[in-house]
């Protein structure tokens, strides 16, 4: 059963009663740009075709009922606020909540979910249940939520209702990506570029490799590093790390006593330049020069921002001797996925290389597939 069908059958069996429709949000792999959302800073993501599929429709008891294939008893909640409604639910609620503080009436709905993008594996499987649950709740209302304002939303209920500490890409990234297209996101302005994203064009592909290593938010280390680069701007007396260009790093960093403080820093600036060099190079249609700037950048969360695992430092070194023009951990990070820009030809080679590296340490085998730059979040 497809995805869009597995929702609208749980739906039915949840509700006795047909979806009204149907809305999909994908989750997403960023290309560069980790940990600079938080900074004011730019990202780089592109839209997974592996989405959350929300089948909706209007409630007859002026409540909100949520159920999912993994969960088919539904969550039913009325008016809530933080802390209320907690678990899984707590995402939908978020949303609910998220929307009515900004102001919105939102009619009560019957929601059931379904979805194909892997859970805790860093490619934004939260953002893409409240993108999809927003857009449902939008749609089914009449809202008239402008694109642009829908991911601040959607991080609200994520930030304040279930109460993990992130910033905008992933909601940016599931919203307002688009097929075939590399969404460049200036997280301070939200002004966004549609970048042409042609890999297979120029005989070339993104391989993701899922580490199969868990990763968590709702965790201290994230706050930890969000913390750090706060403290790290305020030392400098900047509002954001994103006000600190590459030549003015070296004196940045004499600025701060702290070691940790100047590497946390040090992998921000770098990271923002890393992006708008990314760009460049896509502008100019140079996609297989963008490897060093992606391996670079892991190199960067691994020893400056530390936030990578042994699974994904070994995924990333065993595609670089495969061949991979460059490669990465996307997302979060303590785990997840990394992505490798490799050779079209190449994938099944670098998938083989990476799980021979995965079973000579004794780490679960990782996952491997080729992702294409899918479309953002929309009635289906
Ligand atoms: C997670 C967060 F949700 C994002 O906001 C972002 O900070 C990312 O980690 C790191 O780039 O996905």
């Amino acid at each position: 059963m497809s995805i869009p069908e597995a929702a609208r059958a749980a739906f039915t069996e949840a509700y006795g009663e047909e979806a009204a429709g149907l809305w999909a949000a994908p989750g997403r792999v960023n290309l560069i740009g980790e940990h600079t959302d938080y900074n004011d800073g730019f990202v780089l993501p592109f839209a997974l075709p592996q989405r959350t599929v929300a089948a909706a429709g209007p409630a007859p008891d002026g409540k909100w009922s949520v159920c999912s294939t993994l969960a088919p008893d539904p969550v039913v909640f009325g008016v809530t606020r933080p802390g209320e409604v907690t678990g899984w639910g707590a995402y939908v609620a978020g949303v609910v909540w998220a929307l009515t503080e900004a102001g919105f009436e939102v009619p009560p709905a019957r929601i059931a979910l379904a979805s194909d993008v892997p859970l805790g594996s860093g490619l934004s499987s939260s953002a893409a249940l409240e993108s999809a649950v927003l857009t449902a709740l939008i749609d089914l209302g009449g809202l008239d939520v402008p694109l642009e304002r829908r991911p601040a939303i959607a991080q609200r209920a994520e930030n304040d209702y279930v109460g993990a500490p992130t910033g905008i890409l992933d909601q940016s990234a599931s919203i307002r990506c688009q097929e075939g297209h590399a969404l460049f996101l200036d997280c301070r302005s939200y002004a966004i570029e549609q970048i042409p994203f042609d890999l297979a064009g120029q005989g070339l592909a993104i391989l993701v490799i899922n580490s199969n290593a868990p990763h968590q938010h709702v965790d201290g280390e994230y706050g930890a590093r969000r913390k750090s680069c706060e403290a790290a701007a305020s030392a400098l007396g900047v509002p954001a790390l994103r006000d600190v260009s590459v030549a003015e790093l070296a004196g940045a960093l004499e600025k701060l006593g702290d070691d940790v403080l100047r590497r946390r820093a040090r992998h921000i600036v770098t990271e923002n330049q890393r992006v708008l060099d990314t760009v460049a190079l896509l502008h100019e249609g140079r996609v297989r020069e963008i490897g060093p700037l992606l391996t670079a950048s892991h190199d960067s969360m691994r020893d400056d921002f530390e936030i990578t695992v042994d699974q994904v430092d070994t995924a990333v070194q065993a595609a670089l001797t495969a061949g991979a023009h460059g490669a990465r951990m996307t997302g979060g990070g303590f785990g997840g996925c990394v992505l490798a820009l490799i050779d079209a030809d190449r994938a099944e080679s670098t998938a083989a290389a990476v799980a021979d590296a995965y079973a000579q340490k004794g780490f679960t085998a990782p996952t491997s597939w080729v992702a294409t730059a899918g479309p953002g979040a929309a009635r289906i």
